[in-house]
């Protein structure tokens, strides 16, 4: 089923140069870029962004992460989107990430973790519509 979801290379992949080796991963899965953008989030954008995390104990540092930098946010579309992504991204917790995965790869934190990748229709839905408003 044709899906389009929203993914991010997060500010540690930016800073560390790997949205080239990124993009590339899905790209070489099928997935077409259809949007994209270098940008710096404000805080209330990574809010609603995270608002599922807003009472976790890491939430706080979430924000501060996520916000340190800019961002490449992009809208991706193919076959199976929403899951290839989360596939091709790994794991949540850096332990559980397995080597070939984005994270498995190239992350050792779970905060820190690279990417993100919408985890249902529903998610990339509200988030293609908070990073790309206009659009
Ligand atoms: P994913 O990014 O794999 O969809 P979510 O939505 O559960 O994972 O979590 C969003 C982000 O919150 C993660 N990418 C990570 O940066 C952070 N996070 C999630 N769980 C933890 C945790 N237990 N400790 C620290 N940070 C976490």
């Amino acid at each position: 089923m044709l899906e389009k979801t929203f993914a991010m290379v997060k500010p540690d992949g930016v800073k560390r140069g790997l949205v080239g080796t990124i993009l590339q991963r899905y790209e070489q899965k099928g997935l077409r870029i259809i949007k994209a953008k270098l940008m710096k989030a404000s805080k209330e954008l990574a809010e609603k962004h995270y608002h599922e995390h807003s009472s976790k104990p890491f939430f706080p540092d979430l924000i501060d992460y996520i916000t340190s930098g800019p961002v490449f946010a992009m809208v991706l579309e193919g076959d199976k989107a929403i899951s290839l992504v989360r596939l091709l991204n790994g794991a949540t917790k850096v332990e559980e990430a397995l080597p070939g995965s984005i994270r498995g790869d190239f992350a050792t934190s779970t905060t820190e973790n690279l990417v993100h990748g919408s985890d249902s229709a529903a998610s990339a839905e509200r988030e293609i519509s908070l990073w790309f408003p206009d659009e």
